[in-house]
């Protein structure tokens, strides 16, 4: 009975303060070949969202541009185009990945840059999107890959200020939460400190 008490006391503190996880396995337009996986990861609410993962067998040497847009779409073999548009909570003017919410879609991530080999080993930061239950929150949303460049909203294109021009979509995937929360180490020596407490006072 004790130990059930402090686990709820315990996860009742440690709500919204567990790092978060998310995934997307990403396929081809409508297709179930898989190009690649990426990880979100998300320490607390008001951190940056890291994204990593490795992407292969795509034309080399190009920028790719790189969203997340509105609505989920299938696990395997996704329609891309079922997305929708960009996630764009705040109706703004589409733009680069940036701090400044005020000059971008909340799914904007800017370009992807293939090596000579057509594979892209992702490693960024975004300060924007979120995982937690906000309305930034890109859980299930798709993340999709272009076929060309995004220019940022700067191309001078039609569709430079909401698409930046990035052309077709080549990839997709749904990002999923993982179902496993990462238990970080201070969290055991709460939970210690709650049980002595209790103890104490019982
Ligand atoms: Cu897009």
């Amino acid at each position: 009975m004790f130990i059930l008490i402090v686990s709820a006391l315990f996860l009742i503190i440690h709500q919204g303060q567990c790092a978060m996880k998310a995934t997307a396995t990403l396929y081809a337009d409508n297709s179930i070949t898989s190009y690649g996986i990426l990880t979100f990861k998300q320490e607390n609410a008001a951190t940056p969202v890291r994204i990593t993962g490795l992407l292969s067998g795509l034309n080399a040497s190009s920028a790719l541009g790189f969203h997340v847009h509105e609505y989920a779409v299938l696990k395997s073999a996704p329609n891309c185009m079922a997305a929708g548009g960009h996630f764009n909570p705040y109706n703004t003017t589409h733009g680069p990945r940036t701090p400044d919410i005020r000059n971008r879609h909340v799914g904007d991530l800017g370009n992807l840059t293939t090596d000579a080999s057509g594979n892209i080993n992702i490693d960024l930061e975004d300060s924007i999107i979120q995982l937690y239950n906000a309305t930034q929150s890109i859980i299930n949303r798709t993340i999709i890959v272009h076929g060309f460049r995004d220019d940022g909203g700067q191309g001078g294109f039609s569709d430079s200020t909401t698409t930046g021009n990035a052309g077709a979509r080549i990839l997709c995937g749904l990002i999923q939460t993982s179902n496993a929360l990462i238990i970080k180490p201070t969290m055991f020596i709460h939970y210690i400190a709650i049980m002595i407490v209790i103890i104490i006072f019982f």
